[in-house]
């Protein structure tokens, strides 16, 4: 059966929600938990699916995505398996960058086409859940759907942030509102469980991942109108195709933007997570970079925390935080609630020891410094004595160094704060 899908994970539009973490990168390389890259959620969850040609479709293509994928995902020779990224390229069909999802997805169906498939699997790249698309297809292929959403019941202050859906009582689809203004919410209720209707989970919104038939997608695609899924594509085919709804009611966030991806990492360090790291069955892949253990000295690690490889931590104190890989924290630093992405490389002892005779900062985070509420990305330089306070007393800032969201400050990639530094 699985021989027949491909899957095409939409890697990202600007990524301007997920700025400044998106600055230098394309969204699928943002990192996440400290040691994966966004996109290796939806390539896990189709590899753990058995699903192994995947497309991955981004606006733009950066070095880091490109070397992600090459020196992670390799396959057996003897295998059809692949993960392609295909950026937005101009040619002389299609002068322009990506309009939207269906327009990405139609500018790239020369390339699908070269495949042998009979149903394409389209996924989002910035949503954290662990789901076997196998069952998916089972319930499209046994409904003798066109098309299958997989839909999650949601709150009505939730509601218009998604597509909403009616369905009938065979779970077919017969409406469907791409972000009603709370206004605008129309008064439809489906079937959904009874733990969700105690919850108030009363509505039904796609979760953005779709099953196409092959034919039915080329059709579609042929009319370059239509720029996406969720403004046009779906509502323009109620009525007209077999639309399956498939509730899912596990885990299942979207990570799209800074509020909600600061708190899923930091949901990852739940005594039992909602997104399950620790799992033999649906593992999450991700680069083997071969770092040595981390090494703590004088430390207390107090509470919800996850420490990955390659760290080397003196006498700080870490609470409720993310220590990404090659992290370097200094003595007396207190890290709480925070985001540390980590650094791509470990700078040598010659080095540090220029660095010292010169003033230089070194890569990490120095000694006696208090961060909290913050993401600091990779690379940064972070001095002595600095104090980095989110929260809501924080307003929405942009500056060459720090962005400030929500209340969540975060640090730019590679940037030096010096000694001192206060926000
Ligand atoms: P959104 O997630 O808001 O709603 P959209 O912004 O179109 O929809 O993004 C869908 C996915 O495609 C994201 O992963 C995004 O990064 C990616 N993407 C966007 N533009 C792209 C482009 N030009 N090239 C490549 N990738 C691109 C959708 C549906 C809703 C549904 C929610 C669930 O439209 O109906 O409820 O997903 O999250
Ligand atoms: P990751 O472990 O996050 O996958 P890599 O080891 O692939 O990261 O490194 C990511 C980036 O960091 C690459 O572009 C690499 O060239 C760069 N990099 C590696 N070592 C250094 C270094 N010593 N100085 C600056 N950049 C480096």
């Amino acid at each position: 059966m699985n021989k027949s899908t491909l899957a095409i994970i939409l890697g990202g539009g600007q990524g301007s929600r997920l700025a400044p973490l998106t600055e230098n990168r394309s969204k699928p390389a943002v990192p996440i938990a400290g040691k994966y890259r966004l996109v290796d959620i939806p390539i896990s969850n189709c590899i753990n699916s058995n699903i192994t040609r995947m497309f991955v479709l981004t606006q733009f293509n950066s070095a880091s995505l490109n070397q992600h994928i090459k020196n992670t995902y390799h396959f057996s020779t003897f295998s059809t398996a692949f993960v392609d990224i295909l950026a937005a390229e101009q040619t002389p069909d299609n002068p322009t960058w990506f309009q939207g999802t269906a327009d990405a997805v139609r500018q790239c169906m020369k390339h699908f086409m070269n495949h042998d498939f009979d149903y394409a699997l389209i996924l989002s790249g910035d949503q954290l859940y662990q789901m076997n698309f196998n069952d998916m297809i089972k319930a499209h292929e046994l409904s003798d759907a066109s098309i299958t959403i997989a839909t999650l019941p949601v709150n009505d202050k939730d509601a218009p942030e998604f597509g909403i859906l009616k369905t009938d009582s065979e779970n077919f689809i017969t409406s469907f509102i791409e972000k009603p203004a709370p206004e605008l919410l129309p008064d439809w209720t489906s079937e959904v469980s009874d733990e969700m209707k105690a919850e108030g989970k009363l509505y039904l919104a796609s979760m953005g991942i779709y099953i196409f038939n092959r034919d039915l997608l080329v059709e579609l695609m042929s009319n370059s109108d239509t720029k996406d899924f969720g403004k046009e594509i779906i509502p323009q085919a109620i009525g007209k195709q077999k639309i399956l709804s498939y509730q899912y009611e596990g885990y299942w966030t979207d990570i799209g933007n800074i509020d909600s991806f600061f708190e899923a990492n930091l949901g990852l360090t739940d005594d039992i997570p909602k997104f399950n790291l620790f799992d033999n069955s649906s593992r999450i892949y991700t680069r083997e970079r071969v770092l040595p253990p981390s090494k703590i000295t004088g430390a207390s690690i107090f509470d919800k925390s996850i420490v990955t490889e390659g760290c080397i931590i003196n006498g700080a104190k870490i609470e409720h935080s993310v220590i990404g890989i090659r992290s370097r924290i200094g003595h007396g630093s207190t890290i709480s609630n925070s985001y540390l992405m980590g650094n791509d490389f470990y700078q040598n002892l010659d080095e540090i020891r220029v660095n010292i005779k010169y003033n230089i900062i070194n890569v990490g985070i120095g000694e006696r410094c208090i961060i909290n509420n913050t993401i600091v990305d990779k690379n940064c330089r972070i001095g002595n004595d600095v104090h980095l306070n989110g929260g809501k007393h924080l307003e929405n800032t942009n500056t060459n160094l720090y962005t400030i969201k929500d209340g969540i400050i975060v640090i730019k990639k590679g940037v030096t704060l010096p000694d001192g530094f206060t926000i």
